[in-house]
Order: structure tokens, then sequence, then C-alpha cells
């Protein structure tokens, strides 16, 4: 297969400089007339031929200065162009004409058909099957734009920037034409044309300028749109106000899609959705659905500077974008919580996301540094470590410089780099210098994959009152790379004494290992270290139980204080062991805490997911964490029973329902609440979760009871999950959780495998392999989000993994290799776990015709 390696950059011989786009939109026949200033670009030689990319086009004419070009020769790729105007030295024009056929067009990528409407994803090289093109990100060039198609059939005709005219053509056609004022990379170009409605306001931004903004969905939908339009307010506000950004462009537009591979696309100006992040009600979706949107929205918009004003050289630095932008949203969510204890809710579940899904990738076979230097479909790197680690290694700068020596690093960025298509250096180099800081070390974050270790010893010195701390980096060797390079690694650190007299410290470790001397400690201090998280590493730290009780109880950093329960239950869960007496009594007081935020509550009492406890161990077996795990919770369960029954009745939120981070986080607890109860005693408390299912008036409650049900057998489930799916049956996203909560159900005493509710699941007349949301919710629900079901001794949840990738490569290779990588882990596993899942990789490797999406994946795994 075919690799791209970062180091093999070369700028672009030929550039673009106007683009002229005719598209004659036709779901079977969708010609493409493209009309291109060329020019010779930075890596320009005289003589070489023009080489444009194109997939699945069928080429129809060539033209150069207006004359028709014979010298040039197709493949199934490229378009390779030759005997240009005096050598290629002299700008010419290019035209071309080429048809592509959007109802055919399964893989979602470039021109499609979703419902009867035009879509486009061109990220990251998706042009290509629109156009022959220079389909790269470092060749910026201004857009203007003409649709036309059937006015019956399509009435909308949008695309990036400003709307300049609307025509009627004959024979029932009509066209609009766009122009966007800003140079951009092909990967940022959309259409959409169809029957869709909008709902509008007009905002007025910090320099007094008038805004309009829309979100385009199709007309049943209009009345879910509310949400969606108050976060894009809130996030435009917010870049004015943090980093000095505002909005550049008169219009801006979301549209949400149902067919979508990705959770959303910041094309300039007119953003595509998954319809899974812009659709909410309070009857049809969750809080965790209405906070999903709120950042989803913030991080397509934030994308408009960082992403489209700045892009990326080339595609190694997708993280200089996407980091960057995750940090930002996180940030801004963080902000929207409304207090301080919000903002640490919105940490701790942004750590545990990492944790459950990027340090497991961090320790596998597709483990690569936040900045890839090897790819071969770049569909595949659009991971966790590139977003969420990526954003980590934003927030460390901003951790070692301070807020307002990051702002002055952002504000150098882009006087520097406004327009420019550029690299991570070029980010570290401006953090650098706005603050005089030498960073060289700083880089390895970029170069190296793999978790850092950090070990800790300490030694109290009674007579002296002295303590002293030695901290030694280490980490593990990750594919390619045998050793590493010490890391900068800013550590946040209190000694927590009965007196309270120690302040929070930022140590920087930059050696292998390195000691710190604290004098004046009246007694023998317990450590908080990695406060609030502030590095994306793995702590070795033998902390005495009693240590981490006292953190629990008490930690003023919420993260650590959360951090300590997670680590106590971790050790108890992995050792076998139930909750004792001290834990229980520490969990009792936390729950009772009448100045505590619920929300944090909820999250103390969540366990640490399966797949975390899976990276502690040298070798996994998925049944007894499982049942370790689920003891432990039912030993919680039981014990708390009184108190989770009084948390039931004192977090109910009457009145209107209102998504703010408050009412979510009562719901949240009082959910865990049911949930709990339903596991100390599940004959009891069902009625309970019955009748809340029914009376609920919003999602969050009704979804949370029902699941409640699902999970722990009771026999009223089905009932329930008959009558939601009648009452959703129209409700697309809805339907999604329907399938998502069956597939995820966890193994449950006296019931079936899930597995054979999947197989049922995927016979359902409502089940579509083709809609990524839908297979999403059954497929990977099942195979990532439920490893005690998955993982069965038999292999059999790996023989429908075989199956379930074969057929969706067929449709949607980027669908297919996300799946793919469900068994990345596979050498971590005992027998008969990992012997199974290798026979099940090498079945997959055995089909001649993967995608070459499925086919890295798979041989990473295996090689
Ligand atoms: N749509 C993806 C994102 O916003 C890729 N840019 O992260
Ligand atoms: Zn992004």
């Amino acid at each position: 297969p075919q690799s791209f390696r970062r180091l093999e950059y070369r700028p672009p011989v030929y550039t673009f400089d106007q683009v002229e786009l005719d598209i004659a939109l036709d779901p079977a026949r969708t010609i493409v007339k493209s009309r291109i200033d060329v020019l010779p670009g930075k890596g320009f030689v005289a003589g070489a031929p023009l080489v444009l990319v194109g997939q699945d086009l069928e080429f129809v004419s060539l033209r150069i200065n207006g004359d028709a070009h014979r010298h040039f020769e197709l493949t199934p790729e490229t378009l390779s162009i030759h005997s240009l105007p005096n050598e290629g030295k002299d700008p010419f024009i290019l035209e071309i004409i080429s048809i592509c056929v959007p109802e055919k067009n399964t893989t979602l990528m470039g021109l499609y058909v979703s419902n009867g409407n035009f879509f486009t994803q061109c990220e990251a090289e998706g042009f290509r099957k629109i156009t022959y093109f220079l389909d790269r990100p470092d060749v910026m060039a201004r857009y203007r734009v003409t649709l036309q198609a059937r006015e019956a059939q399509c009435p909308v005709l949008l695309s990036n920037g400003n709307l300049l005219k609307t025509e009627k053509l004959p024979n029932g056609w009509h066209s609009a034409t766009w122009e966007d004022p800003f140079p951009k990379p092909s990967y940022l170009f959309a259409l959409v044309a169809g029957k869709l409605e909008c709902i509008e306001e007009t905002i007025t931004t910090s320099s007094g300028a008038k805004k309009l903004l829309q979100i385009w969905v199709e007309p049943h939908d209009l009345k879910k749109t509310r949400h969606a339009m108050d976060s894009l307010i809130a996030s435009i506000h917010w870049d004015e106000k943090r980093f000095g950004l505002e909005l550049d462009l008169e219009r801006f537009m979301i549209v949400a899609v149902s067919d979508f591979n990705m959770g959303a696309m910041e094309n300039k100006g007119l953003n595509v959705f998954n319809t899974k992040f812009v659709l909410a009600q309070p009857e049809t979706a969750t809080d965790a659905d209405f906070a999903n949107i709120e950042s989803v929205v913030a991080h397509e918009y934030f994308h408009n500077w960082t992403g489209n004003r700045v892009t990326c050289q080339d595609w190694f630095q997708l993280s200089l974008k996407e980091g960057l932008t995750v940090f930002r949203d996180q940030e801004f969510s963080a902000d929207q919580m409304g207090s301080e204890s919000g903002r640490a809710v919105k940490r701790i579940e942004d750590v545990r996301l990492l944790r459950q899904m990027q340090f497991p990738e961090d320790a596998g076979p597709m483990a690569h540094p936040i900045r890839p230097d090897e790819y071969q479909e770049i569909n595949n790197f659009y991971t966790v470590t590139v977003y969420e680690k990526g954003s980590e290694v934003v927030r460390m700068y901003q951790t070692l410089l301070g807020r307002e020596g990051f702002r002055k690093g952002m504000d150098l960025y882009f006087k520097r780099h406004d327009g420019q298509a550029v690299t991570c250096d070029d980010f570290l180099a401006a953090m650098a210098d706005a603050n005089h800081r030498d960073l060289t070390q700083f880089k390895n974050w970029y170069s190296q994959a793999g978790t850092p270790r950090v070990k800790v010893q300490e030694h109290y010195d009674a007579t002296k009152k002295q303590y002293q701390l030695t901290l030694s980096q280490s980490c593990a060797p990750s594919p390619g790379q045998p050793d590493k390079k010490p890391f900068h690694i800013p550590l946040k650190i209190r000694l927590i004494t009965s007196g309270n007299e120690q302040v929070e410290k930022l140590l920087e470790l930059t050696e292998p290992e390195q000691s710190w001397t604290f004098d004046n400690i009246s007694e023998r201090p317990v450590l908080s270290i990695n406060r609030d998280f502030s590095a994306p590493i793995q702590l070795e730290f033998d902390q005495s139980e009693a240590d981490l009780l006292t953190l629990f109880s008490g930690d003023d950093d919420p993260f650590s204080r959360w951090e300590a329960g997670q680590k106590l239950a971790m050790q108890m869960i992995l050792g076998n062991r139930l909750p004792d007496a001290k834990l229980i009594e520490a969990y009792r007081t936390l729950l009772m805490d009448p100045q505590l935020d619920p929300a944090f509550k909820e999250l103390a009492l969540t366990l640490p997911a399966e797949t975390y406890l899976y990276e502690q161990c040298k070798s996994v077996d998925p049944q007894q964490i499982f049942t370790a795990r689920r003891a432990f919770r039912k030993e919680i369960a039981k014990q708390l029973q009184l108190e989770w029954a009084a948390l039931y009745q004192q977090n109910q939120t009457p009145g209107p329902f209102k998504p703010d981070a408050v009412s979510a986080g009562k719901r949240a607890l009082k959910n865990l609440a049911l949930s709990m109860l339903l596991e100390a005693d599940p004959k009891t408390w069902a009625p309970m979760a019955v009748n809340q299912y029914q009376t609920a008036d919003n999602m969050t409650d009704r979804y949370a009871a029902l699941s409640a049900l699902v999970i722990h057998g009771a026999k009223e489930a089905n009932e329930c999950l008959a009558d939601f799916f009648n009452r959703f049956a129209n409700d697309a996203l809805v339907i999604d959780k329907w399938f998502a909560l069956q597939s995820s159900r966890p193994p449950v005493e006296g019931l079936e495998l899930t597995l054979s509710d999947v197989k049922h699941l995927r016979e359902h007349p409502a089940f579509k392999l083709n809609n990524p949301n839908r297979a999403r919710s059954v497929i990977h629900a099942f195979c990532a989000n439920n490893p005690a079901s998955f993982h069965q001794p038999d292999g059999s949840g790996y023989a429908f993994w075989v199956e379930s990738v074969l057929a969706l490569d067929a449709i949607n290779p980027q669908v297919a290799a996300r799946l793919a990588r469900a068994l990345d882990r596979w050498r971590l596993f005992a027998e008969p776990y990992q012997s199974k899942m290798k026979a099940a990789l090498e079945q997959v490797a055995a089909c001649q015709t993967l995608s070459p999406d499925v086919r890295e994946v798979i041989g990473k795994a295996l090689g």
C-alpha cells in the first residue's frame, strides 16, 4: 500500500488564484465546469506538467486560454497536463468539464444525495470527486460558484460566501451565484441544494457590523433549531471576548444533513452538520445532546479562524487546527457552565473521554504523534489523538504561559499567518516568540506518540520539616519509535496539610528524573499532583488508600478529588475487592454534602469505564473485569440505598425543561440514583422507573428511565421499548437511541446475550446500513461500547464484527474503518480472546477488495 510521509512535503508546482465553478445538479449526471486561473506555485519548475487529481469522474473536455488542449494524460486518479503556455511560467486559464454521479455516491465524500437533497463533504480529499483539481490545503483560491438545478427539486441553492445573484432559467431550472471573498483550500468548499428551510437572526458584532445567521434543515425539523442558533450566537460573542476574533463574513450558515460521516464540517460560511449535532428539543434530545450541540456548533464556528483564515500546510498538520479548535470549544463549553464547579465538571468529562478513548489508541498499533509522520489514508487520522490529545497539548501552552501569555501567542499567530497555510512549528514559534520562551523541548509532544508515565517518589523528614519529591518520566515504545526523549511536562501540585498553608505550584518536569525539596513543611503532607489534569500522562504513584481517601474527601482541586475516587475504585475493582466501609462512608458523605454540585457527585460515583480498566492490566480478562466492576457497583447501590432514594427525590427539576448546566447536573444525579436503585433491587424499584418513563416531559428523563429498565433486565423493559419506538417512529435521531440502547445493553443474568438482539435489530425494517448514524447505533454501539457483550469466549462477537466490517466497507470505507479499530488492542487480551481476535483480523485481511482505509487499520493491527 502507498504511504505518504510528512518529510516528503514539497510546495505546489502550480497554484490557483480565481476559481469559477458552474455546476448543473442532477442526481444521475451532474455536470461540473471549472474555469481556473493557474500560476506558478512556490515549488515551480519550468516545463513541469500540471498534475490534477480526480476520482470517480467522467472526463469531458479541457481547454487552455480558450483553446482545446490535447496534451494530457488520464489515469483513474490523475489528469496530467503537458505543453503549458511558456512552459508554465505565464499565468493561464484552464477550463475543464467533467461529470459525476451523486446518487451513486454512498461514500458520503464529494457530492452526494441525502433524502433527495444535494450535499458535499470535501475534507480531507473529497473535492477531487467533484472536479479535477489541486486538492491540497496549501493551494488557496478565491471561488465564485454558480449552481443550477430544477427549481421544483431544489428551490434552495447554497454555497460559500455571499450570494451575488439568482436567475430563472428555461425548462424549470434556476441558478444562484455565490462568491467567497476569502481565499480557501478546496477542502473548505461546500454546496447544498434541495428542499430546505431556515430560521434566521441578524446580530451585530463587536465592530458594529450586521451579520445574517441561518440554520437550514428539512421543513419538519425547523422547530428543533433554536438551541443550535443560541449556541452559534454565544460562540460568536465568546470568540470576540476571549480571543478578539470577529466573524468576517456577512452571512454564516449551518445546514443539517442526516447522512454524514463525521459530526460536522467547517466549510467557509456554510457549515454542514450531522443532524445529531443540530436538532434538539426537550422531548427528543437529552442533556448530553444539548451540550454536544453547543460544543460542536462552537467548534465549527471557531474553525473560521483556527482552520480557515489560517489553515494547514498539509494533512500531517491536522492537529494545528483540530487540537487548537477542540481546546477552544472545551474552554467555551466550560465558560458556558456558568460557575467554577461547572468548569471543573466539564474538565472531568473531557479527561474521562481522553483516557477512555485516547490512552488505548496511544498504547495500541495505531499509536501516532499528534502530528503523524506517515499515513496511508488520511481519513484514518481524524483521531482522538489528533483532536483530544492535540487539545491537551494546546492546553499545556496555556498552563506554561498563563492565559495572557497564551493570548499573546494567539495574537502573534494571526498577525504572522492570516491567509496562510502553515505548520504546527509555526504555531509553537508564535507561542514561544510572543512570550520570549524557549519551547524547543515542547516539540517532543508533536513528534512522539505514547502516553508518558511519571513515577512519583516522596520522602518526608519530620526532624528537618522537609519534603522531597522525585519525579521520573518514561514513555513506552510505539510503532516506529523505540526510544523516546523526555517531554516538557507541566505538573500542578499542592502539598495538603492540616494547616492548609501550602499553595498550588507549577513544576516543570523536563529531565528523565528531577527532585524538588520543600522546606518548612510542618507535617507529612498528602500530595495532590497533576491537578486539573495539567498534563496528559499516566501517574505511577503508590499513594496509600488513606491518602487517597483524604484527597477524595476534600482536595480543593475538583479534578484531583474526583481522580482520587477513581483510583480507589479502580484498585479495588482490579483487585477483585468490594468497596470497604471507609470508602462507602466517603461516598455517603460526598453524596449528602449540600455544598457540592450534583453534577460533580454524579461523576464521582460513576466508575471508571471497562476500557480504561483494561489499560491498567497486563492481560485482560474482559468477563472478569466486567463481573468485578458490576459487583462493586452493586455493593455501592445496596449500601447506599437510602441515600439513593433520597437523592432521587431531592433532585427533581420541576417546571419547564431547561438544558442549563445546573438543571442537567441534577437530572444526571437523579438518574444515576434511579439506576443505582434498580441495581440494588430491580423488582422494588422498576415501577418507579416505569412511572418516570411514562410521565417524563423530556428525553433525558424518559431515556434514563428506559435505560435503567433495559440495563437491569427489568421485565417491564420490553413494553417500554415498544412504546418508545411507536412514540418516536418518525424521529430518526430518537430511533437511533432506541437501537443504540439495545445494542449497548451489558450482559444480564437470565437474559439472552445482547448479540442475539443485535442480530434481530439488524433485520429490523428501520435499520439502514448505509445511514452512518443508524449503522453506528447498532454495530459500533455493540462492538465498541459494549465490551462485556462483545468479548465472548466463543468469539461470536468477533464473527459479527468481521461480517459488519466487510459489509460496511463495500458501502462506506470511512465508517467501516472506524469499526475496524474495535480490535486494535487484541494483544492486550488473555486467551481465548486474543487468538480469536487475531483470527478475526486475519479473516478481514484476507478479503481482496478491502478499501485502503480498512486495509491500513487491519494491516497496522496485525503488523
Ligand atoms: N468536521 C471535522 C471537524 O470539525 C473535520 N474538520 O473537526
Ligand atoms: Zn474540527
